[in-house]
């Protein structure tokens, strides 16, 4: 079920590479703030390119070849491809993106591709009102959960998977326990700790054995939830996304008292990753997701963990919708812009994350 046109911006048929920069940042239509290639204040390629220092860093769009699909709505890295869901309409379809192409891999029924997870087992694929009580499976089928309510309605993304439903959760590990309110996000830690967080409801956020109390009804604490250590004491702490107050907090590991937080508008903290640079070392960037940010939702990168932005893109569009969700890749990151009724919805690539920071 392969698609025959390549429905990115990119012009040239070659993989994306450092070489094919100067064309790629020509043809997209991103508005990025800059570029590690020259550019004009208008972000307009000047065509000079620095000979001592050849482009770096690059970025584009992928869209979808449907309009109002739900392209977008999810992300996820894995063996080489970029798997993005698009789960709007009767039959919702999860597509891969690889060498260049977009294929349809899989459709179903019950908002299949609103959640996908790369884990050791291929891709999970979240279809959290397939036959009234959701559904999680593999590429191929074969089904990993069903038969609970909302079964799915969150997915981990760490490698042995990990899966919520409307009122609990369970891991590729065997683990499973159970939630006082509806579960947004699912996220286990690198210590095997498990953390669900809840957008609505008292409690906003169980972690571990702990729980957390929502602080205000609406700040909507737990719809986004990873993990990272951002005061480097040796334990991870955790980001926690509250997009109605647009804000993110990173709880200290263990105390889980507020150690930091960051601010934006448009429903910031919507979506959460926390990616490694391209470069060597050990750098990060924490990239909060605001879709309804002016100018087509935005993105914004925090490299390790600063209190100011260092990088950002936008959607350059209104209704764009950057940011509904994020995915590391390999030096890099994508995210979703599943856009509105009137446009497909597409997934803004960014390859080497960091080579181009302060
Ligand atoms: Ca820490």
């Amino acid at each position: 079920m392969g698609l025959g046109a390549c429905t990115s911006d990119k012009s040239t048929s070659s993989s994306w590479d450092l070489d094919s920069a100067e064309s790629l940042a020509e043809d997209s239509a991103i508005s990025t703030n800059d570029t590690a290639i020259s550019t004009d204040d208008t972000g307009n390629d000047t065509g000079s390119i620095d000979p001592v220092e050849p482009p770096q860093f690059l970025s584009f769009w992928i869209h979808s070849p449907e309009v109002d699909d739900g392209f977008g709505s999810a992300v996820a890295y894995g063996n080489d491809s970029l798997w993005i869901g698009a789960p709007h309409g009767v039959e919702g379809t999860v597509y891969r993106w690889k060498d260049d192409a977009l294929t349809a891999e899989a459709s179903g029924s019950g908002r299949f591709g609103a959640h996908i997870a790369w884990t050791r087992d291929g891709v999970w694929i979240a279809a959290p009102i397939k036959d009234g009580t959701g559904e999680v499976s593999l590429i191929d089928g074969t089904v990993i959960a069903e038969g609970m309510g909302g079964t799915g309605i969150a997915l981990s993304n760490h490698a042995s998977g990990g899966l919520a439903w409307e009122a609990g959760w369970q891991t590729g590990e065997g683990e499973s326990g159970t939630t006082p309110g509806r579960p947004s996000a699912l996220h286990r830690n690198d210590d095997g700790i498990v953390g669900v967080g809840m957008a609505h409801g008292p409690t906003s956020l169980l972690l571990g054995e702990q729980a957390v109390s929502r602080a205000a009804p609406t700040n909507e604490e737990g719809f986004a939830l990873v993990s990272a250590d951002v005061n480097a004491d040796g334990t991870d702490d955790w980001l926690v996304g509250a997009p109605g107050s647009n804000t993110v907090t990173a709880l200290d590991g263990i105390s889980l008292e507020p150690i930091q937080s960051w601010t934006g508008t448009g429903r910031f903290g919507h979506s959460l990753a926390v990616c490694a640079h391209a470069t060597e070392g050990d750098d990060v960037s924490l990239v909060v997701g605001a879709p309804l940010a002016p100018d087509g939702g935005k993105l914004a990168a925090f490299k390790n963990f600063s209190g100011t932005e260092t990088d950002t893109w936008t959607g350059g569009e209104n209704g764009t919708e950057l940011g509904t969700a994020i995915a590391c890749t390999s030096g890099g990151v994508v995210a979703g812009a599943s856009g509105d009724a009137y446009q497909p919805g597409a997934v803004l690539w960014i390859q080497g994350l960091g080579l181009r920071s302060p």
